[in-house]
């Protein structure tokens, strides 16, 4: 290990350690969810409450609804989900987790980070330019995308679609070269004895979502790049006055756009691998299938791509195509949940906040899986595309993998990088408030949606059977679950910085794991391991027969 002297620069803010920068990017990122949260915030209380100054904001009209949307979706996206569970999580978890000492390029690490911050910033001040941010949508679908700012004194360049597609540019080279990183050093770093079946589902999981991101984002950026010459430098791609299609670049940005939830999925999966397995004292149910069924699931996820775009005018043949393939990798996602319930299966439970965060993650997932089946089938989604049972069905998606997972994580490793634990009944109410707030918001969404509220609409008034009592009913109630969910957050927070100083000292292994992060000390030291360990055995043997200790860690002779 090399000890060159740290000053506080290059300890905390240009620092080269893995630990440094996987905390430096989940703080930006949980930042950035509260932003994120602002905004759908907002947007919500002017469709409860349309045509109403909003307190805390002030009067909104569309043109800032629909920026109010798109950056929500995207900062929600690139800006949390990806960071935390891939970036962040990846940093901490896998140089600890396969035994090394750090990333097989710290300094490639460092700069990751860096332009990932600075994308941040590019789109933070894209609120202030002119315009207002990109009003687009998250899917950013031309025409509207190119022809939603008018060019400014400054031409077309500093507008909120110009740095809206810099930012996304800036934050997928970070995310490239993290990718590249994790890759070369689970290839390359592994401690003696980490054979590929021995690795914690987290780091396949991790890797594997590298994997897609690598191979599905290359049409993206082509397509961007096109989408930045028409809006720039005249071209037409896209302007069908042009000469262009519109249609080419929803190919191009679904066969990004749909294997990118599986991004997400798979780092939050393997999070949950890690904590049912823990907290159930039992072996992980067929860990070689899992994996298995995640690396077909991986390959599906980029022949599904059309099923968004059902309605486009596509050959109803293949629709048929789109749809099977669709409702076929749901079987290798249903089986990997099916592991984990089987895992559960007569375990000792110990019910900590870690596990309450997985168990009821993989309960409403369950919701948004189904209703994803519904929608898979061009029939059903030809009637329910672009309503609120869209809206509701991607929340049950996002929110137990994003925000759920991140929290089961965040309770469970949080002893091992501050030496504390969290505290467990902040954390109940903050698991009850979250839980019940989120089911509040998203699941009346399903029912307004199949009433035939569009999604993407600031003001229902001019829509006399959109404006009917339940229907704004729904919004209401809706938009306060929102205001719940939002604030109950403050519960994590004070958590955080109370048992920063108060929280129960963690010993190196709370939770009785057995995986290598949980045989060194808690924190770290800088190097990760006073002796580097050797690895016997795989993660997860739990409640073996012949042993008085109902775990036995990786590296225990
Ligand atoms: C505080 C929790 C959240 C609330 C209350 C919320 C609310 C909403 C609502 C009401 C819309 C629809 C706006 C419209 O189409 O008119 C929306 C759109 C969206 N949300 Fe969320 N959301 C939350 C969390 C998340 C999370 C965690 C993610 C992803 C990780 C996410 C991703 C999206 C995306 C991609 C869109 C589509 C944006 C577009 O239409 O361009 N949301 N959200
Ligand atoms: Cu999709």
């Amino acid at each position: 290990m090399n000890h060159t002297k740290q000053n506080f620069w290059t300890k905390y803010v240009f620092a080269t350690d893995h630990k440094v920068i996987g905390k430096q990017y989940i703080i930006t990122g949980l930042i950035m969810a509260l932003v994120g949260g602002y905004l759908s915030y907002v947007f919500r209380m002017q469709l409860a409450y349309p045509g109403q100054s909003i307190p805390l904001y002030g009067d909104m009209g569309p043109q800032q609804y629909n920026a109010f949307i798109t950056l929500h979706g995207m900062i929600m996206f690139f800006w949390f989900a990806m960071p935390i569970l891939l970036a962040g999580f990846g940093n901490l978890f896998i140089p600890l987790m396969i035994g090394t000492d750090d990333m097989a390029f710290p300094t490639v690490n460092m700069i990751s980070f860096w332009i990932f911050f600075v994308s941040t910033i590019v789109l933070m001040v894209s609120f202030f330019l002119p315009g207002g941010a990109a009003a687009g949508g998250w899917t950013m679908y031309p025409p509207l995308s190119i022809t939603a700012h008018q060019p400014t004194f400054w031409g077309s360049f500093f507008t909120g679609q110009t740095f809206l597609l810099l930012a996304v540019a800036l934050e997928f080279v970070s995310m490239l070269m993290g990718g590249i990183n994790f890759l070369t050093t689970t290839i390359n770093k592994r401690a003696p004895g980490m054979t590929a079946f021995r690795l914690p589902i987290y780091v396949w999981f991790a890797n594997l979502a590298g994997i897609i991101f690598m191979f599905s984002v290359g049409p993206l950026i082509a397509g961007a790049f096109m989408m930045l010459l028409d809006i720039n430098m005249g071209t037409g791609f896209y302007d069908p006055y042009r000469g262009g299609d519109p249609i080419l670049f929803q190919h191009l940005f679904w066969f990004f756009g749909h294997p990118e939830v599986y991004v997400l999925l798979l780092p939050s999966l393997g999070v949950t691998a890690e904590i049912i397995s823990t907290f159930s004292r039992k072996p992980i149910f067929a860990y070689k299938t899992i994996i298995y069924m995640a690396l077909i699931a991986s390959v599906l996820s980029v022949i599904v791509w059309a099923h968004h775009q059902f309605i486009s005018g596509i050959d109803p043949r293949m629709a048929t195509f789109f749809s099977v393939g669709t409702i076929l990798i749901s079987i290798p996602f249903a089986a990997i949940i099916l592991s984990y319930l089987a895992t559960l299966w007569g375990g000792s439970i110990r019910l900590k906040m870690p596990m309450i965060w997985t168990i009821a993650g993989i309960g409403s997932f369950l919701i948004g899986g189904l209703t994803g089946l519904f929608l898979g089938s061009d029939t059903f989604d030809i009637y329910a595309h672009d309503t609120y049972f869209v809206i509701a069905h991607f929340h049950y998606v996002l929110i137990p993998v994003v925000i759920f997972g991140t929290f089961a994580a965040i309770y469970y490793w949080y002893p091992k990088y501050f030496g504390r634990m969290l505290n467990e009944k902040i954390g109940k109410i903050h698991f009850w408030l979250t839980f019940l707030s989120f089911h509040a918001f998203a699941f009346p969404l399903f029912f307004s949606g199949l009433q035939g509220e569009h999604r993407r609409i600031a003001d229902y008034s001019s829509f006399d059977s959109l404006m009917t009592l339940p229907i704004q009913h729904i919004r209401i109630i809706s938009t306060i679950a929102t205001i719940i969910l939002i604030s109950s957050q403050l519960l994590l927070i004070i958590n955080v910085f109370w048992s920063y100083r108060k929280g129960k000292v963690a010993g190196r292994n709370p939770w009785e794991a057995n995986t290598l992060e949980w045989q060194t000390d808690s924190p770290p030291q800088h190097g990760n391991f006073e002796v580097y360990p050797e690895v016997y055995r795989g993660a997860y043997e739990y409640s073996l027969p012949d042993r008085t200790e109902d775990f036995y860690p990786q590296n225990e002779k």
